[in-house]
Protein backbone atom coordinates (compact mmCIF):
# COMPACT_ATOMS: atom_id res chain seq x y z
CA UNK A 1 0.00 0.00 0.00
CA UNK A 2 1.71 3.21 -1.12
CA UNK A 3 -0.74 5.80 1.35
CA UNK A 4 -3.31 5.85 3.35
CA UNK A 5 -5.66 8.41 4.01
CA UNK A 6 -6.48 10.09 7.43
CA UNK A 7 -10.11 10.31 8.68
CA UNK A 8 -11.58 13.64 8.37
CA UNK A 9 -12.79 14.02 11.68
CA UNK A 10 -10.85 16.25 14.28
CA UNK A 11 -10.52 17.97 17.58
CA UNK A 12 -13.47 20.46 17.70
CA UNK A 13 -10.84 22.98 19.16
CA UNK A 14 -8.11 23.19 16.94
CA UNK A 15 -7.07 26.68 16.06
CA UNK A 16 -8.09 28.07 12.91
CA UNK A 17 -5.44 30.66 11.73
CA UNK A 18 -6.43 34.05 9.82
CA UNK A 19 -7.72 32.00 6.41
CA UNK A 20 -10.02 29.81 8.92
CA UNK A 21 -7.63 26.45 8.30
CA UNK A 22 -6.51 24.53 11.34
CA UNK A 23 -2.77 22.81 11.03
CA UNK A 24 -5.04 19.55 10.14
CA UNK A 25 -6.07 21.28 6.73
CA UNK A 26 -2.19 21.32 5.83
CA UNK A 27 -1.31 17.76 6.93
CA UNK A 28 -1.09 14.59 4.52
CA UNK A 29 -2.05 11.53 4.18
CA UNK A 30 -0.99 8.86 6.72
CA UNK A 31 2.74 8.30 6.39
CA UNK A 32 3.87 4.70 6.10
CA UNK A 33 7.90 5.60 6.62
CA UNK A 34 9.63 3.93 9.70
CA UNK A 35 8.26 4.83 12.88
CA UNK A 36 10.62 7.20 14.47
CA UNK A 37 12.32 7.92 11.20
CA UNK A 38 13.49 12.07 10.76
CA UNK A 39 11.96 12.44 7.66
CA UNK A 40 8.59 12.20 9.51
CA UNK A 41 9.54 15.24 11.99
CA UNK A 42 10.34 17.36 9.00
CA UNK A 43 7.38 16.60 7.39
CA UNK A 44 5.37 18.17 10.96
CA UNK A 45 7.84 21.11 10.80
CA UNK A 46 6.83 22.15 6.95
CA UNK A 47 3.27 21.79 8.13
CA UNK A 48 3.37 23.72 11.32
CA UNK A 49 5.56 26.50 9.52
CA UNK A 50 3.00 26.31 6.66
CA UNK A 51 0.33 26.97 9.42
CA UNK A 52 1.87 29.77 10.99
CA UNK A 53 2.67 31.54 7.85
CA UNK A 54 -1.09 31.11 6.70
CA UNK A 55 -0.78 30.51 3.75
CA UNK A 56 -3.12 29.29 1.10
CA UNK A 57 -2.61 25.76 0.34
CA UNK A 58 -3.77 26.38 -3.33
CA UNK A 59 -1.02 28.79 -3.72
CA UNK A 60 2.03 26.14 -3.11
CA UNK A 61 3.75 23.14 -5.23
CA UNK A 62 5.74 20.34 -3.57
CA UNK A 63 7.77 18.57 -6.09
CA UNK A 64 10.04 15.56 -5.17
CA UNK A 65 12.28 12.87 -6.48
CA UNK A 66 12.90 8.99 -5.73
CA UNK A 67 13.63 8.13 -1.96
CA UNK A 68 11.96 7.61 2.01
CA UNK A 69 12.53 11.66 1.65
CA UNK A 70 11.14 12.17 -1.44
CA UNK A 71 7.85 9.72 -0.86
CA UNK A 72 6.90 12.59 2.43
CA UNK A 73 5.33 15.47 0.36
CA UNK A 74 2.27 12.84 -0.14
CA UNK A 75 1.85 12.89 4.56
CA UNK A 76 1.85 17.08 4.03
CA UNK A 77 -0.04 19.64 2.42
CA UNK A 78 -2.29 17.28 0.94
CA UNK A 79 -4.74 20.01 -0.45
CA UNK A 80 -1.36 21.80 -2.33
CA UNK A 81 0.40 21.24 -5.70
CA UNK A 82 2.44 17.82 -5.95
CA UNK A 83 4.67 16.22 -8.28
CA UNK A 84 7.26 12.99 -7.72
CA UNK A 85 9.60 13.05 -10.51
CA UNK A 86 12.37 10.66 -11.31
CA UNK A 87 15.43 10.12 -9.31
CA UNK A 88 17.68 12.88 -9.18
CA UNK A 89 15.36 14.87 -11.11
CA UNK A 90 13.17 17.21 -9.26
CA UNK A 91 15.51 20.22 -10.00
CA UNK A 92 14.55 20.55 -13.16
CA UNK A 93 10.92 19.44 -13.50
CA UNK A 94 10.88 22.17 -10.60
CA UNK A 95 12.79 24.91 -13.02
CA UNK A 96 10.21 24.19 -15.38
CA UNK A 97 6.99 24.42 -13.40
CA UNK A 98 8.52 27.94 -11.94
CA UNK A 99 9.28 29.01 -15.16
CA UNK A 100 5.59 28.70 -16.40
CA UNK A 101 4.35 30.21 -12.83
CA UNK A 102 6.62 32.25 -11.24
CA UNK A 103 3.50 32.75 -8.52
CA UNK A 104 3.14 29.86 -6.93
CA UNK A 105 5.61 28.64 -4.01
CA UNK A 106 7.69 26.44 -4.81
CA UNK A 107 8.84 23.71 -2.16
CA UNK A 108 11.37 20.51 -3.26
CA UNK A 109 11.87 18.11 -1.33
CA UNK A 110 14.95 15.42 -1.44
CA UNK A 111 17.00 12.95 -0.17
CA UNK A 112 20.85 13.13 -0.03
CA UNK A 113 21.02 10.21 -2.42
CA UNK A 114 18.55 11.66 -4.90
CA UNK A 115 20.22 15.52 -4.77
CA UNK A 116 24.15 14.44 -3.55
CA UNK A 117 24.22 11.13 -5.81
CA UNK A 118 22.30 10.75 -9.21
CA UNK A 119 21.30 14.38 -9.24
CA UNK A 120 24.03 16.41 -7.98
CA UNK A 121 24.02 18.12 -11.75
CA UNK A 122 20.49 18.56 -11.33
CA UNK A 123 21.22 20.59 -7.64
CA UNK A 124 23.73 22.33 -8.61
CA UNK A 125 22.39 24.23 -11.35
CA UNK A 126 18.64 25.21 -9.76
CA UNK A 127 21.52 26.71 -6.92
CA UNK A 128 23.31 28.51 -9.26
CA UNK A 129 20.26 29.60 -11.53
CA UNK A 130 18.90 31.19 -8.58
CA UNK A 131 15.14 29.84 -8.66
CA UNK A 132 12.77 30.94 -6.37
CA UNK A 133 12.13 28.18 -3.59
CA UNK A 134 12.67 26.37 -1.42
CA UNK A 135 15.02 22.81 -1.28
CA UNK A 136 14.82 20.48 1.77
CA UNK A 137 17.63 17.58 1.80
CA UNK A 138 16.27 15.13 4.00
CA UNK A 139 19.98 14.02 5.47
CA UNK A 140 20.23 10.47 6.90
CA UNK A 141 23.86 9.83 4.72
CA UNK A 142 21.80 6.66 3.38
CA UNK A 143 20.12 5.23 0.45
CA UNK A 144 17.06 4.61 2.68
CA UNK A 145 14.61 3.33 0.40
CA UNK A 146 17.11 0.62 -1.37
CA UNK A 147 17.54 -0.71 2.36
CA UNK A 148 21.23 1.23 3.95
CA UNK A 149 23.99 1.83 1.59
CA UNK A 150 26.76 4.40 2.03
CA UNK A 151 25.35 7.62 -0.02
CA UNK A 152 27.58 10.86 -1.35
CA UNK A 153 26.82 12.87 2.24
CA UNK A 154 28.17 9.85 4.53
CA UNK A 155 31.28 11.05 6.11
CA UNK A 156 34.40 9.21 5.75
CA UNK A 157 35.38 6.61 8.31
CA UNK A 158 31.81 5.97 9.44
CA UNK A 159 30.27 2.94 9.58
CA UNK A 160 27.59 0.95 8.08
CA UNK A 161 25.35 -1.10 10.14
CA UNK A 162 27.11 -4.22 8.81
CA UNK A 163 30.19 -2.38 10.06
CA UNK A 164 31.80 -1.43 6.61
CA UNK A 165 33.61 1.56 6.90
CA UNK A 166 33.23 4.26 4.23
CA UNK A 167 36.62 5.46 2.46
CA UNK A 168 35.05 7.92 -0.03
CA UNK A 169 35.14 11.46 1.22
CA UNK A 170 31.85 13.28 2.12
CA UNK A 171 29.88 16.59 -0.03
CA UNK A 172 28.95 18.70 2.45
CA UNK A 173 25.30 20.18 1.08
CA UNK A 174 25.44 22.98 2.66
CA UNK A 175 29.09 23.76 1.80
CA UNK A 176 28.04 22.88 -2.04
CA UNK A 177 24.89 25.44 -2.04
CA UNK A 178 27.06 28.39 -0.46
CA UNK A 179 29.44 28.17 -3.02
CA UNK A 180 27.10 27.58 -6.13
CA UNK A 181 25.58 30.73 -5.25
CA UNK A 182 22.41 30.00 -3.06
CA UNK A 183 21.10 32.92 -1.35
CA UNK A 184 19.80 31.36 1.32
CA UNK A 185 21.60 28.38 3.34
CA UNK A 186 20.55 26.75 6.56
CA UNK A 187 21.77 23.40 8.32
CA UNK A 188 19.41 21.73 10.86
CA UNK A 189 18.18 18.91 12.34
CA UNK A 190 14.91 16.82 12.45
CA UNK A 191 15.30 16.85 16.11
CA UNK A 192 15.17 20.19 16.52
CA UNK A 193 11.43 21.60 15.40
CA UNK A 194 12.50 24.67 17.48
CA UNK A 195 15.20 25.56 15.07
CA UNK A 196 13.62 23.95 12.36
CA UNK A 197 10.19 25.56 11.85
CA UNK A 198 11.60 29.46 11.70
CA UNK A 199 13.82 28.83 9.00
CA UNK A 200 11.26 27.09 6.83
CA UNK A 201 9.43 29.93 7.48
CA UNK A 202 12.25 32.76 6.19
CA UNK A 203 13.24 30.32 3.34
CA UNK A 204 9.33 30.09 2.31
CA UNK A 205 9.46 34.43 2.66
CA UNK A 206 13.08 34.45 1.20
CA UNK A 207 12.52 35.07 -2.84
CA UNK A 208 15.70 33.46 -4.08
CA UNK A 209 17.27 29.73 -4.03
CA UNK A 210 16.59 28.68 -0.26
CA UNK A 211 18.68 25.54 0.68
CA UNK A 212 17.97 24.03 3.86
CA UNK A 213 20.55 21.04 4.45
CA UNK A 214 18.18 19.03 7.30
CA UNK A 215 19.87 15.83 8.80
CA UNK A 216 17.47 13.73 9.27
CA UNK A 217 18.41 9.80 10.94
CA UNK A 218 17.48 7.04 9.00
CA UNK A 219 16.50 4.63 12.14
CA UNK A 220 16.64 1.72 10.23
CA UNK A 221 19.78 1.69 8.75
CA UNK A 222 21.64 4.54 9.61
CA UNK A 223 21.01 5.30 14.25
CA UNK A 224 24.10 3.15 15.05
CA UNK A 225 27.68 3.43 17.04
CA UNK A 226 30.20 4.48 14.66
CA UNK A 227 27.76 6.66 11.82
CA UNK A 228 27.90 10.01 11.71
CA UNK A 229 24.19 10.64 11.37
CA UNK A 230 22.24 9.18 14.07
CA UNK A 231 19.92 10.89 16.42
CA UNK A 232 22.88 10.64 19.61
CA UNK A 233 25.80 11.55 16.97
CA UNK A 234 23.87 14.84 15.74
CA UNK A 235 23.14 16.02 19.31
CA UNK A 236 26.21 15.84 20.15
CA UNK A 237 27.89 17.35 18.23
CA UNK A 238 25.09 19.87 17.10
CA UNK A 239 27.10 23.17 16.82
CA UNK A 240 24.23 26.24 16.58
CA UNK A 241 25.09 29.72 15.56
CA UNK A 242 21.83 31.16 15.67
CA UNK A 243 18.01 30.76 16.50
CA UNK A 244 15.32 32.35 14.61
CA UNK A 245 12.91 34.71 14.92
CA UNK A 246 11.03 35.46 12.16
CA UNK A 247 8.55 38.23 11.79
CA UNK A 248 6.21 38.97 8.38
CA UNK A 249 5.58 42.50 7.12
CA UNK A 250 2.18 42.28 8.48
CA UNK A 251 3.27 41.62 12.32
CA UNK A 252 4.76 44.22 14.83
CA UNK A 253 7.86 43.59 16.14
CA UNK A 254 7.63 43.24 20.13
CA UNK A 255 10.39 41.17 21.52
CA UNK A 256 13.30 42.75 23.19
CA UNK A 257 17.12 41.17 22.61
CA UNK A 258 20.14 42.55 24.65
CA UNK A 259 22.20 44.38 22.28
CA UNK A 260 25.00 42.12 20.74
CA UNK A 261 23.12 38.87 20.91
CA UNK A 262 21.10 39.62 17.90
CA UNK A 263 21.49 40.10 14.60
CA UNK A 264 18.26 41.54 12.58
CA UNK A 265 18.03 40.88 8.65
CA UNK A 266 15.41 42.52 6.56
CA UNK A 267 14.40 40.69 3.55
CA UNK A 268 13.08 42.44 0.01
CA UNK A 269 9.67 41.24 1.22
CA UNK A 270 9.87 43.23 4.66
CA UNK A 271 9.82 40.15 6.81
CA UNK A 272 12.46 40.58 9.62
CA UNK A 273 14.54 38.14 10.30
CA UNK A 274 15.87 38.30 14.30
CA UNK A 275 19.30 35.74 15.00
CA UNK A 276 19.11 35.37 18.37
CA UNK A 277 23.47 34.65 18.03
CA UNK A 278 24.90 31.81 19.95
CA UNK A 279 28.10 32.29 18.08
CA UNK A 280 29.26 35.66 19.12
CA UNK A 281 30.97 36.64 15.70
CA UNK A 282 28.97 35.11 13.16
CA UNK A 283 28.01 37.18 10.16
CA UNK A 284 24.93 35.41 8.08
CA UNK A 285 25.67 38.18 5.27
CA UNK A 286 29.20 36.89 4.61
CA UNK A 287 29.47 34.06 2.14
CA UNK A 288 33.10 33.66 2.65
CA UNK A 289 33.11 33.67 6.23
CA UNK A 290 30.25 30.71 6.58
CA UNK A 291 32.18 28.45 4.04
CA UNK A 292 35.56 28.81 6.16
CA UNK A 293 33.39 28.84 9.04
CA UNK A 294 31.40 25.56 7.95
CA UNK A 295 35.02 23.89 7.12
CA UNK A 296 36.91 25.38 10.84
CA UNK A 297 33.98 23.77 12.79
CA UNK A 298 33.88 20.08 10.55
CA UNK A 299 37.58 19.61 10.87
CA UNK A 300 36.88 20.04 15.10
CA UNK A 301 34.15 16.91 14.10
CA UNK A 302 31.41 19.45 14.36
CA UNK A 303 27.76 19.75 12.72
CA UNK A 304 27.35 23.54 12.51
CA UNK A 305 23.64 24.43 12.41
CA UNK A 306 21.47 27.27 11.68
CA UNK A 307 21.35 30.32 9.31
CA UNK A 308 24.80 30.06 7.88
CA UNK A 309 24.11 32.77 5.24
CA UNK A 310 21.33 35.15 3.82
CA UNK A 311 21.25 37.58 0.82
CA UNK A 312 18.56 40.23 2.01
CA UNK A 313 18.45 41.19 -1.34
CA UNK A 314 18.62 38.11 -3.77
CA UNK A 315 17.81 37.91 -7.31
CA UNK A 316 15.56 35.00 -8.64
CA UNK A 317 15.86 33.19 -12.39
CA UNK A 318 13.18 35.90 -13.44
CA UNK A 319 14.92 38.49 -12.84
CA UNK A 320 18.52 36.80 -14.33
CA UNK A 321 16.84 36.04 -17.80
CA UNK A 322 14.01 39.14 -17.59
CA UNK A 323 10.79 37.24 -18.16
CA UNK A 324 7.40 38.96 -18.13
CA UNK A 325 5.78 39.92 -14.48
CA UNK A 326 2.92 37.72 -15.84
CA UNK A 327 3.09 34.40 -15.36
CA UNK A 328 2.97 32.10 -18.90
CA UNK A 329 0.36 30.50 -17.72
CA UNK A 330 -2.04 33.20 -17.27
CA UNK A 331 -1.18 34.81 -20.98
CA UNK A 332 -3.56 34.34 -23.76
CA UNK A 333 -2.14 32.88 -27.32
CA UNK A 334 -1.66 35.93 -28.66
CA UNK A 335 0.65 36.84 -26.54
CA UNK A 336 2.34 33.20 -26.15
CA UNK A 337 2.55 33.06 -29.80
CA UNK A 338 2.55 36.53 -31.51
CA UNK A 339 3.10 35.15 -34.95
CA UNK A 340 5.89 34.92 -38.22
CA UNK A 341 6.56 38.07 -38.06
CA UNK A 342 7.79 38.20 -34.84
CA UNK A 343 9.87 35.33 -35.07
CA UNK A 344 11.24 36.39 -37.97
CA UNK A 345 12.19 39.64 -36.07
CA UNK A 346 13.88 37.75 -33.10
CA UNK A 347 15.55 35.68 -35.45
CA UNK A 348 16.98 38.38 -37.53
CA UNK A 349 18.10 40.27 -34.34
CA UNK A 350 20.33 37.03 -33.50
CA UNK A 351 21.93 36.71 -36.93
C1 LIG B 1 17.33 5.99 -11.99
C2 LIG B 1 17.23 5.28 -10.66
N1 LIG B 1 18.35 4.75 -10.12
C3 LIG B 1 18.28 4.12 -8.92
C4 LIG B 1 17.09 4.00 -8.27
C5 LIG B 1 17.03 3.25 -6.97
N2 LIG B 1 16.86 4.13 -5.83
C6 LIG B 1 15.64 4.45 -5.35
S1 LIG B 1 15.69 5.48 -4.04
C7 LIG B 1 17.39 5.52 -4.10
C8 LIG B 1 18.21 6.30 -3.11
C9 LIG B 1 17.41 7.09 -2.15
O1 LIG B 1 18.26 7.70 -1.23
P1 LIG B 1 17.93 9.13 -0.66
O2 LIG B 1 17.66 10.08 -1.74
O3 LIG B 1 19.03 9.46 0.28
O4 LIG B 1 16.55 8.92 0.10
P2 LIG B 1 16.23 8.22 1.49
O5 LIG B 1 15.51 6.96 1.11
O6 LIG B 1 17.49 7.98 2.20
O7 LIG B 1 15.36 9.21 2.18
C10 LIG B 1 17.88 4.74 -5.14
C11 LIG B 1 19.32 4.56 -5.45
C12 LIG B 1 15.94 4.58 -8.88
N3 LIG B 1 14.74 4.54 -8.29
N4 LIG B 1 16.03 5.21 -10.06
S1 LIG C 1 14.32 3.17 5.81
FE1 LIG C 1 15.21 4.87 6.96
S2 LIG C 1 14.75 6.71 5.73
FE2 LIG C 1 13.38 5.07 5.06
S3 LIG C 1 11.50 5.31 6.27
FE3 LIG C 1 12.81 3.82 7.33
S4 LIG C 1 13.95 5.09 8.80
FE4 LIG C 1 13.13 6.50 7.27
MG1 LIG D 1 19.13 9.31 2.29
Amino acid sequence: MTYLAKPKLHHPQLQPNKLGYTRRDYEGNISTLCAGCGHDSISAAIIQAVYQLELPPHRIAKLSGIGCSSKTPTYFLGNSHGFNSVHGRMPSVLTGANLANRDLIYLGVSGDGDSASIGLGQFAHCMRRGINMVYIVENNGVYGLTKGQFSATSDRGSKSKKGVVNTDEAIDMAELALQLGATFVARSFSGDKTQLVPLIEAAIMHKGAAFIDCLSPCVAFNNHAGSTKSFDYVREHNEAVNYLDVMTPREEITAEYEPGTVQEVTQHDGSVLRLRKLAGDYDVNDRLAAQRFLQEHKADGEIVTGLLYVDPDPEDMHAHIGTVETPLTDLDEAALCPGSAALEKLNASLR
